[in-house]
């Protein structure tokens, strides 16, 4: 998101939240959801990145202040559309998620391990996240190859092949 409203010019400010519970920020704006990122236009909040750039497309149309970073095309709409669903709920996020290291801050920390309890209603138990992580790391791996072997195989430096105008929507989805 923090992409997006960089590229578009859009201005924003960022409120860091902690990295586990409690987060007295979104306590005080009444919002029990406790994903990361959520959007705070006026009176309104908008959860999900997924709705959050839907939102702003929405908001900011294409404008001089505000330049079009979409794709144009329908073949280049469908990738975005299609990296979007495979990012976020075609496994890739859950993957990534499974490679955390074990011998991370985050990771060490008892805080953590009890929040993410919490979080999953799942007991945290490092020794199943170890044998995870190769399944993980195929995951990422393929996921990487299939992208190098297609759609940036032709040695393209941004998805949508802008070379010239940098990256756009579809690269933020990817
Ligand atoms: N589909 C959601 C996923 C967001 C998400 O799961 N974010 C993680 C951090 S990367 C999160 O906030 N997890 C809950 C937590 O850490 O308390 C989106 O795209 O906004």
């Amino acid at each position: 998101v923090v992409w997006y409203l960089n590229l578009r010019q859009i201005p924003y400010t960022q409120c860091v939240q902690p990295f586990t519970l409690p987060r007295p920020d979104l306590r005080a704006l009444g919002v029990s959801y406790r994903r990361i990122p959520l959007l705070s236009i006026n009176r309104d909040i908008y959860l999900d990145s997924r709705h959050i750039l839907a939102t702003l497309e929405r908001l900011y149309p294409p404008s001089a202040a505000h330049p079009s970073i979409s794709p144009s095309t329908p073949e280049a709409k469908l990738i975005s559309k299609l990296l979007e669903s495979w990012t976020s709920d075609g496994g890739i996020f859950m993957r990534a998620a499974a490679l955390i290291p074990n011998d991370s801050s985050a990771m060490q920390d008892p805080g953590f391990a009890k929040d993410r309890e919490d979080f999953s209603g799942k007991k945290w138990d490092p020794q199943a996240m170890n044998r995870g992580r190769p399944e993980g790391l195929v995951g990422i791996w393929e996921a990487c190859v299939m992208l190098e072997n297609t759609i940036l195989g032709d040695g393209r430096i941004w998805i949508g092949g802008e070379r010239t105008k940098g990256p756009g929507l579809v690269d933020i989805e990817g």
